[in-house]
């Protein structure tokens, strides 16, 4: 047997997928009224179907869920008639498709929840602002810490998201527990000043994303459709931890039992001492990396058995056909940052396809 390589198929639990190039998950502002995925939608996703694995953009789980302007949702009919409009489509072009469940916490505005303040495991205020709907910028507010009894219907919306996913035809989920939003922001300690059993110690701060990842399992009939995604290092939305490497491997042991198709780790090649791979071990689950790789340090990456696969952002924004560009040794577009967020059709479904020689 020859060693895999980016091109081998991968089975990440139950979603057997043809190569190991994942769409990482992308915000694109572009959904409709309602937060509804629209048709452009359907054309983005199925031109990049030849990707192993497609994961989507975040998709709250709630209205209370949300933090930013014209993002899906998966909490009403007609948002999961929508996606089902996009799976059906990545599926007749041979793709596999998960949705990212999302709950944005204090990354948010009451603006976004019904004039209600927003919520976070304490009542710290993240530095940086907020984009309200129309995109005017404001100040973050200064969250409410959500009380123990409010713990589980929160983790009830993230399990019925993963219901409503399911009937939208996706083939698995993806918990959002990265980037500062609000299982994270349990998970580390710069936001978690708890002292009920959700906060403290390690064990406690993991315990909100192991009750969410056993709810959203349950929801979706075994663990083995659901993947998570952590990121241990990433500062983004005003996150740190002071001691990342056992908070992250202690909650890769807790997620151990539930059989995950797949862990999800944010971390740019280059990040001084790097814990994907003790949290792969810990996990006993097939590894995704994301954050900055080309063809070299994917095939490297996979050959040294450091991951299993590999997540692209602005690559696959600009190259609906990465798969094939890749497997050519490219040539690549260029992604034009002016329309990562917001807008329609241009700058999402217009990147060319390489011509068909
Ligand atoms: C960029 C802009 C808005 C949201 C994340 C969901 O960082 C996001 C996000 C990224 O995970």
């Amino acid at each position: 047997m020859t060693a895999p390589d980016l091109f081998s198929p991968i089975t990440f639990g139950s979603i057997e997928a043809k190569n190991r190039i994942v769409l990482a998950p992308l915000t694109r502002n572009r959904a409709g009224a309602g937060n509804v995925p629209q048709a452009i939608a359907v054309t983005y996703y199925t031109q990049r179907a030849s990707g192993g694995l497609l994961i989507t953009e975040a998709t709250q789980v709630s209205p209370e869920g949300q933090g930013y302007p014209d993002t899906p949702g998966i909490h009403s009919p007609e948002q999961i008639a929508g996606w089902k409009k996009v799976t059906d489509s990545v599926h007749a072009a041979g793709g596999k498709i998960v949705l990212q469940l999302w709950y944005t916490g204090r990354i948010s505005h009451s603006v976004f929840r019904g004039g209600k303040t927003p919520v976070s495991a304490s009542a710290i205020k993240p530095s940086g602002h907020v984009y309200l709907p129309g995109w005017t910028k404001a100040d973050y507010e200064t969250p409410r810490a959500l009380e123990t009894t409010e713990i589980p219907g929160i983790i009830a919306e993230y399990a019925a998201g993963a219901k409503n996913a399911k009937q939208a035809g996706f083939d698995g989920v993806e918990i959002h527990a990265a980037n500062g939003y609000l299982i994270d922001q349990f998970l580390r300690d710069s936001a978690n000043q708890r002292t009920d059993q959700y906060g403290g110690s390690i064990e406690n701060r993991v315990r909100f994303l192991v009750e969410v990842t056993e709810a959203v399992a349950a929801a979706w009939g075994s663990g083995d459709g659901v993947g998570v995604r952590l990121s241990p290092h990433n500062p983004y939305n005003d996150m740190s931890d002071s001691d990342p490497v056992a908070l992250f491997t202690h909650a890769a042991a807790s997620l151990k039992r539930f059989g995950l198709a797949f862990v999800h780790v944010v971390e740019p090649i280059g990040t001084p001492n790097p814990i994907a791979p003790a949290i792969k071990a810990a996990i006993a689950a097939p590894l995704i990396v994301n954050g900055g790789y080309d063809l070299g340090t994917s095939q490297s990456a996979i050959a040294a058995g450091e991951t299993d696969a590999v997540a692209f952002g602005k690559l696959y924004i600009a190259n609906p056909d990465l798969a094939e560009r890749l497997k050519a040794g490219g040539p690549y577009n260029e992604p034009n940052p002016k329309t990562f967020y917001g807008g329609g059709a241009a700058g999402y479904i217009d990147y060319p396809a390489l011509a068909k020689a």
